[in-house]
């Protein structure tokens, strides 16, 4: 389904005056707020093929019905979300989870809604059925190297089809690792694994990035071999200047200071891109910024300031996406929570006033630098945010317009109840 453009303005026109207000109040004290707002509207998050379906723990999985049945009915999803927001302007797939039958149709079908193709991601954390050697004991570090060729060999499979749909970057995650102390020789895993990320390296096509993803621990429990982001970015820089490391917020041990890891890394330029998410516990996998809003903005708050340092376009040159999922709540009113909570602290970051925050900390102005970071996290931007989106087209309040038009119930009866789409 399609949301028909009137009603998109009959909303904004609904929620105008009461939005101009705040809009006005805000904008009055915002210095350059055209290019503030115009830096919004260009920023676009990639919404992941894998997040459009309810998830699950290992304990079980409750279904909300009307899932996307079909990499189709995802295109469409991530469609209306963007005609919503106008900043969910991509999707990313996940092979073999989303293998397209046919290029030309899911091509156009992606372009109808105004969508780009994002990183393609490649999965060796699972058998597939019919598949011919297993990953239990691992990918690319494997000990026997048949399975190791399998799992390059699906690597290039995956940019294949990447290349197809316009992709521009593979997204490697391994769950290669061990369970028990002893089970594996660290050296001889990294190297295996080094080798055939080299492989992958040499299939990609020269206007390519390849993003090394790191996670602390799971399914592994006692040692990840791509763990954290010192052990990716030796994997990125020994392969090239193709290859960078991509940060998941959910991947860190309690209490990493993430902010300071993406500031390092932009400035070896080896940051290549984000997954989004909160979490209390792990990689709780949760709705962006219901947890930790502040640490989000932080974040933000480097990045911007990393990026300006190198003169990178905020919205093209590193790579956007949210990776999370949903157990209790709609994906879909999930997902739009979870775009607004980015276009928020991206927004609050870029009215730090980076001018003073660089004298009070020539000055070991502890407390001013305090004071000018809360400042921007503790101002409202939501009426900048709903501005940008509804010079783009999009709606005002796009969570209250999803909710009034009833979209989950039409989808549950065009698409069933008992749905289940692909994903983990
Ligand atoms: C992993 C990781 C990857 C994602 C899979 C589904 O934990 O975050 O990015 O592709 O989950
Ligand atoms: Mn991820
Ligand atoms: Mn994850």
């Amino acid at each position: 389904m399609s949301l028909e453009k009137y009603l998109i303005e009959a909303h904004n026109n609904e929620q105008l005056q009461q939005h101009k207000r705040g809009f006005e109040f805000i904008a009055a004290g915002v210095p350059q707020v055209e290019e503030l707002l115009q830096k919004l509207i260009d920023f676009q998050v990639a919404i992941p093929s894998w997040a459009l379906g309810t998830g699950g723990t290992r304990f079980g999985r409750f279904g909300g019905g009307g899932e996307p049945r079909s990499l189709e009915e995802k295109i469409e999803d991530v469609g209306l979300l963007h005609q919503l927001n106008r900043s969910s302007g991509a999707i990313s797939l996940h092979i073999p989870w989303d293998i397209p039958q046919n290029y030309n149709n899911i091509r156009a079908l992606a372009a109808q809604y105004g969508l780009k193709f994002d990183a393609v991601n490649s999965n060796t954390f699972q058998d597939q059925p019919g598949q011919l050697l297993s990953y239990k004991f691992g990918s690319m570090q494997h000990m026997d190297r048949t399975v190791r060729k399998q799992a390059v060999d699906h690597n290039i499979e995956v940019i294949r089809h990447g290349v197809e749909l316009g992709s521009e970057s593979l997204t490697v995650w391994l769950s290669d690792g061990s369970c028990f102390p002893g089970q594996l020789n660290f050296r001889k895993a990294f190297q295996n694994t080094l080798e055939s990320l080299q492989q992958i390296y040499s299939a990609l096509p020269p206007n390519w990035k390849m993003f090394v993803e790191y996670k602390a621990y799971e399914p592994n429990f006692y040692s990840t071999t791509v763990g954290d982001w010192g052990q990716s970015l030796l994997y990125a820089q020994k392969l090239g200047a193709q290859a960078y490391t991509l940060v998941d917020l959910g991947h860190h041990l309690p209490n990493a200071n993430i902010e300071q890891i993406v500031s390092l890394l932009l400035m070896e330029g080896k940051l290549g891109g984000f997954h989004f998410n909160d979490s209390k516990y792990g990689d709780d996998d949760l709705t962006v910024g219901s947890m930790r809003p502040y640490q989000l903005f932080l974040i933000f708050n480097e990045l911007v300031e990393g990026m300006d340092a190198r003169h990178m376009n905020h919205a093209t040159d590193l790579g956007w996406m949210i990776d999370a999922s949903h157990n209790v709540k709609d994906p879909l009113e999930d997902l739009l929570q979870s775009v607004e909570a980015i276009m928020i602290a991206y927004a609050q970051a870029l009215l730090v006033d980076r001018p003073a925050l660089a004298a009070a900390q020539l000055d070991n102005d502890v407390a001013a630098a305090q004071e000018i970071l809360q400042h921007a996290f503790r101002t409202d931007v939501r009426p900048l945010v709903a501005e940008a989106r509804m010079r783009a087209g999009g709606a005002l309040q796009p969570l209250q317009l999803f909710r009034k038009e009833k979209i989950r119930q039409h989808l549950v009866a065009n698409r069933g109840s008992k749905t289940v789409a692909t994903g983990l």
